[in-house]
């Protein structure tokens, strides 16, 4: 990842620590029409003898005189919605995996930000001055070099986490363009790497903001609930914040009104302030599922320096023994995963809309908790659930066979889970960081993933670890889990397919030996079906198949010692390129719950039956 573009007068731009909680920053959105170029040989980026060229498509060049020759137009080319993918957008696009460019206009008048079109949004902050712009973006996916005015803000690797470059340097009065260089190829080095068994939707996926910060801000702040110690009169938020720059002797003032809450710091010499706050434990309404309790929290800087708002819901999460606790009580997590997908075909998702109409569905089927399968999905996902009493288990892709030798690789996967976590740090309903999903076991693989829980740990004390594991193979119908990673991890959890990859029949002979003292969820079984398509029980892709191995699958899970959650494959039907039968798949993973449409399948109501019975 590069850090600093230095250009000809010094640095002119620079990647800077992620913005969290950027909904309540002041910000104007360059979200809307964007025109696009699609350069399958990356023509705007490398010269006939493939060295980067100086005449690049991010100079935005236009000709100056009738005989000069430059063989592309942004304002001619045609456009598309940003944020979204360029494969459900341009149907020549649908299957591409390549690079395309994208760029946009906007207006600088009078220090104010014009957009010319209807997407702007502009939030109120009350800070004093506003002297520097970040340049946002929520995703791009997969790898991205951003332009402003011609110069290089910076390049960012990774398609689920956002980013921001400080472009305060880069910007000028009047008109200004941005233009982002997208590249999706898939790559054996990359994370997730070359094979992945969901669609690569490519583009400028989630929201872009040019957001405005003074000078020195808060640049992070977190409000963890501790464990508590007994029955204690009071209970503790462990109140952290760190401002952007290390100056001492700023006074930092933290609010919660409901609570009577209001008390004042000082930074020390690095810019920090940590402290313990303590509110009456009566007072104190927790954060569960039945009762989403959130508290309007606010953090400013000096004398409204920099303000910011938060919701934040206080909660604990532990185990004991097999056991989840949330708020010191057992909790069995009745779940279902979810891909970051519209329904009804629409490609990526990313708005509060599709993700009430995704999580409504989960909640109809009597779910308290999500799989947010592979990677982080978009901030208005993890934020609609957390205010609709849904708990969140959060992965980055580190998905099937990674490149564990790469020093690279790893770097690339511990910024991602490090994004991740710094986004969505202060939701309460995130309760579990999940580092892989289905890895081949080898010592290469133990040291780069034991590697990264260990480091998840620096960066989150407060939750708890997993990753999807598997039961390779039953020796006479018993499974035993045996993987080196169970040492990591504060929740074991497995992918297990019998019905589908095995046979249904074997269901009822299974038996399941998890031999840790740790608590186990099934984090994904299920089944192809195609909605609509009937037939006998053991005809494959009806909703009768998939009712009937869902049945004898939570039956064989009512057996499982210390089963404590799961989350069965899927909820929605969804696009995937390795799934290619006509007529049946048509490259969709048929296993959802419901169609892409929403429609129920069978399978749907035994698995809400099963659920209300818990
Ligand atoms: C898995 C993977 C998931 C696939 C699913 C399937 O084990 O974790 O990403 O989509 O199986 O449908 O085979």
């Amino acid at each position: 990842m590069m850090l600093a573009i230095v250009g000809v007068m010094g640095a002119l731009a620079q990647q800077v620590p992620q913005v969290i909680n950027v909904m309540s920053r002041q910000a104007v959105s360059l979200n809307g029409d964007w025109h696009y170029i699609v350069d399958v040989q990356e023509e705007g980026y490398y010269d006939y003898r493939m060295n980067p060229t100086r005449w690049g498509f991010f100079n935005n060049a236009k000709p100056q005189r009738p005989e000069d020759l430059i063989e592309y137009d942004f304002d001619a080319a045609p456009t598309m919605h940003v944020p979204g993918d360029w494969n459900t957008q341009d149907e020549r696009l649908f299957f591409y995996e390549g690079t395309v460019w994208f760029q946009r206009y906007f207006t600088i008048e009078n220090g104010e930000l014009k957009i010319d079109n209807d997407a702007s949004r502009s939030q109120i902050v009350n800070c004093k001055s506003s002297n520097r712009k970040l340049l946002y973006f929520g995703a791009v996916n997969y790898d991205c070099h951003v332009y402003v005015n011609g110069k290089k803000a910076g390049h960012h690797v990774g398609g689920f986490t956002p980013f921001n470059f400080d472009v305060t340097d880069l910007l000028h009065k009047g008109k200004n363009f941005v233009i982002v260089k997208v590249d999706n190829k898939r790559s054996a080095s990359a994370v997730p790497t070359q094979i992945f068994d969901w669609w690569n939707y490519g583009g400028i996926t989630r929201d872009v903001l040019l957001v405005s910060m003074p000078e020195t801000y808060i640049e992070n702040y977190s409000l963890p609930l501790t464990p508590s110690k007994g029955r204690g009169k009071e209970r503790e938020i462990a109140f952290s914040t760190q401002l952007s720059q290390a100056v001492a002797g700023q006074s930092i003032t933290v609010s919660i009104p409901e609570l009577r809450l209001k008390q004042t710091f000082v930074t020390d010499t690095n810019g920090r302030v940590c402290a313990l706050l303590k509110v009456p434990a009566k007072k104190l309404t927790l954060w569960c599922p039945e009762n989403p309790k959130r508290y309007q929290v606010e953090i400013s800087l000096n004398d409204n320096d920099d303000v910011l708002t938060d919701s934040i819901g206080f909660r604990t999460i532990e185990t004991r023994g097999k056991q989840i606790l949330l708020n010191g009580n057992p909790i069995f997590l009745k779940g279902i995963c979810l891909h970051e997908e519209k329904p009804n075909g629409g490609g990526r998702a990313n708005s509060a809309e599709d993700a009430r109409t995704l999580l409504t569905w989960a909640k109809e089927l009597g779910c308290n908790f999500v799989r947010l399968a592979h990677y982080p999905h978009n901030e208005y996902m993890v934020r609609e659930a957390e205010r609709m009493g849904i708990l969140v288990w959060s992965e980055i892709p580190c998905y099937w066979t990674i490149d564990w030798k790469n020093e690279a690789t790893y770097q690339n996967a511990q910024q991602q889970l490090t994004d991740m976590i710094r986004r969505d740090y202060n939701r309460a309903n995130v309760i579990i960081w999940s580092i892989a999903n289905e890895t081949p076991h080898s010592a290469e693989r133990d040291t780069f993933l034991g590697r990264l829980a260990r480091y998840a740990r620096t960066q989150d004390s407060t939750r708890l670890i997993s990753m999807a594991m598997e039961v390779t193979g039953a020796s006479n119908y018993v499974n035993r889990l045996n993987d080196n990673m169970n040492q990591y991890v504060d929740v074991v959890s497995f992918n297990q397919y019998v019905g589908w990859y095995r046979d249904v029949n074997d269901a009822p002979k299974m038996r399941w030996e998890i031999p840790y003292d740790k608590p186990v969820i099934i984090s994904e079984f299920g089944g192809g079906a195609k909605y609509g398509l009937h037939g006998a029980k053991n005809q494959r892709w009806t909703e009768e198949f998939q009712e009937n191995l869902y049945r004898e699958n939570l039956a064989m899970l009512d057996k499982i010692d210390g089963l404590a959650g799961t989350t069965p494959w899927i909820l929605k039907d969804f696009r995937s390129p390795r799934r290619v039968l006509t007529g049946i798949q048509d490259y969709y993973n048929m296993k959802g719950l419901v169609s892409d449409k929403g429609e129920r399948k069978k399978a749907w109501y035994v698995l809400k039956e099963w659920y209300e019975g818990k």
